[in-house]
């Protein structure tokens, strides 16, 4: 495989002894750490290799200063580029008061700085966490207070949405926030650019096993999760990936979903481009007019998509000409693509589509890019890792028989044990021997693939953006005419899902339609993709026998209500 180039020329196959820790805020502090003997087994398989993103960095430059790196528009940045901007990064900071192991919220699009900024926090040992760009003040908050942030980094005006405003709010509300940089014009903020630390720098942190980076969940319940990932069980996330998918150094690859995600970020993503001596293109336009532009401007051989995006893409190859004969691989996950809808996209693209499953908790499956059309058609890929180990369970977490219809559970060497700083959550989002729950419903085929049929968590899958139940029913709750209210999915031909939140009034009071709802939750800084795509009022929520909401018959009661809407439209066509 091509993508051990750079750690063959390094001879970094073999484990680095673990450095000690410098002194600081440590964030493992509010982690779990893997138990030593497992550790110590996945240091052994030359998993984890003691390797910090920071020397990663210096390893792809020294290799090839002038390889290009990362393009955006018209901006070319060699390696070089890439590790002199994020070395004035971290002088920023350092000036600033940052140091080793704080946090620092980094919510940015597809831009190079996005990069600049994740590579000097790791030439720090500071830790990113790593903000959605649709995420808004109620997330941003949250997650500064959550990871004690001492930083905000964030665009000036971003598709429409001033993060300037954003942040003054979000400044207001986190006392242990002590600055706001934003890249480009920054108002009454600090701008990215501008006077460093002078001298040099502390040494960088060198422990693999400390946090690199905290990546937030998709959630299930009332606010995201802090995911916690380790330099020794990222980069081989990362370095697995790229083998798998047959990155090297003619990878380019196409960033379109956002890279503050798992999936764009490190599937191999960007980081596995990188890491390969590939090139990685940036962009936030996932349409086809500009992603095909880009695709035959620069010779993309890869991309990673979810399903609605490749569905647009696979029509819009019947009229745009662009000459897409350089793509090698099409990742497409984050959300359940239908077997028929498969085949359409293999027959748009040809033989290049791969199904990936993964979490940013960690477990990744996918197809191998010379697996048979009908796995690739019908599953959502195989674990990743020897050493991901998958259990498939009823409800009282024990094995179902082969090939039967279960509960997903999973432990490995790039799956958390823990959230950060959640210890109420963990005791029931983990089994007692560290397995994590997934709350996804799969199936196994005899080799070993897996067949997502369902999930048991409460979370919506809106064509890949997840919105937990629980965090809009919590803002809900705070509208005065609101007593009571459940969020559950809606079917949806185009997202798979989208969300319905049934209302219910408080007395002499009438509940607020979708309009006022949306008004109400946008007013209370909630992400625009979590707000309801459908309202409806009732007197009261039906409820199960041991008097819990009944979801199941509120999902089948949103769904009739929704086919019922279908029905008229088609009745009533300009309706
Ligand atoms: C990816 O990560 P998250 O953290 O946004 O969401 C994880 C959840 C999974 O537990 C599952 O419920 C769903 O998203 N999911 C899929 C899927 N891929 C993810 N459901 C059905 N089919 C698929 N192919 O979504 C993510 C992270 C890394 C790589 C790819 C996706």
């Amino acid at each position: 495989m091509i993508f051990i180039y750079y750690s063959m020329k390094r001879g970094m196959d073999k484990p680095l002894p673990s450095r000690t820790r410098p002194e600081g805020d440590h964030v493992l502090d509010g982690c779990t750490p893997w138990p030593e003997e497992l550790a110590a087994r996945f240091r052994e398989a030359g998993h984890w290799r003691g390797e910090t993103f920071d020397r990663l960095l210096r390893a792809w430059t020294r290799a090839d200063p002038h390889r290009i790196a990362l393009v955006h528009g018209d901006r070319r940045l060699d390696r070089a580029e890439l590790e002199r901007s994020a070395d004035r990064v971290a002088h920023r900071l350092a000036g600033l008061g940052v140091r080793a192991g704080e946090r620092v919220v980094l919510q940015l699009p597809n831009v190079p700085e996005f990069f600049t900024v994740f590579f000097g926090l790791q030439r720090l040992g500071a830790i990113p966490v790593l903000a959605l760009p649709l995420h808004r003040r109620s997330e941003i908050v949250h997650l500064c207070r959550l990871s004690g942030a001492v930083a905000y980094v964030a665009p000036d005006v971003h598709q429409g949405f001033d993060h300037r405003e954003l942040a003054a709010e979000v400044a207001e509300e986190c006392p242990d926030l002590r600055h706001v940089l934003v890249v480009g014009d920054p108002g009454a903020h600090l701008p990215l650019d501008g006077p460093g630390a002078a001298g040099e720098l502390p040494p960088a942190p060198d422990d693999a096993s400390e946090v690199a980076l905290l990546l937030v969940s998709g959630g299930t319940t009332g606010l995201p999760k802090l995911i916690p990932r380790t330099h020794d069980d990222y980069a081989y996330n990362v370095r697995a990936s790229a083998e798998l998918c047959g990155f090297g150094p003619g990878t380019v690859y196409l960033a379109a979903l956002p890279v503050a995600h798992n999936f764009a970020l490190g599937c191999p993503g960007v980081l596995g481009a990188l890491h390969a001596g590939g090139t990685a293109v940036l962009t936030d336009e996932a349409d086809p007019d500009t992603a095909f532009a880009l695709v035959e401007r620069e010779r993309v051989t890869v991309t990673a998509l979810v399903p609605p995006t490749v569905r647009i893409w696979a029509a819009a190859t019947e009229w745009d000409e662009a000459d897409l004969s350089s793509l090698r691989l099409l990742q497409v996950g984050g959300a359940r693509l239908l077997p028929e809808h498969a085949a359409r996209v293999r027959a748009a693209f040809g033989p290049v589509l791969q199904q990936v499953f993964g979490m940013a908790e960690g477990l990744l499956n996918y197809t191998e890019p010379d697996a048979p059309e009908h796995v690739v058609l019908h599953t959502q890929g195989r674990p990743l890792s020897p050493d991901d180990e998958v259990r498939v369970v009823d409800e009282h977490d024990r094995d179902v028989p082969p090939g039967a219809t279960g509960r997903l559970l999973t432990r490995g060497p790039y799956t958390l044990r823990g959230y950060y700083k959640a210890t109420a959550h963990n005791a029931t989002a983990f089994t007692a021997d560290g397995h994590y729950r997934t709350g996804d419903l799969v199936r196994r085929t005899p080799t070993g693939h897996l067949v997502v049929e369902g999930r048991v968590k409460e979370q919506i899958n809106r064509g890949g953006d997840k919105v937990a139940a629980a965090e809009v029913e919590e803002q809900l709750a705070h509208h005065p005419a609101v007593l009571d209210s459940a969020v559950v999915p809606v079917p949806d031909d185009l997202l798979g899902e989208r969300t319905c939140a049934f209302v219910v009034p408080r007395a002499g009071t009438a509940a607020p339609d979708r309009n006022a709802a949306a008004a109400f939750l946008r007013e209370r800084g909630l992400a625009p993709y979590k707000i309801p795509d459908r309202v409806e009022s009732l007197d009261a929520l039906p409820v199960t026998a041991v008097g819990k909401t009944d979801k199941k018959a509120l999902t089948a009661l949103a769904r009739e209500l929704a086919t019922e809407g279908a029905r008229r439209n088609e009745g009533n066509p300009r309706s």
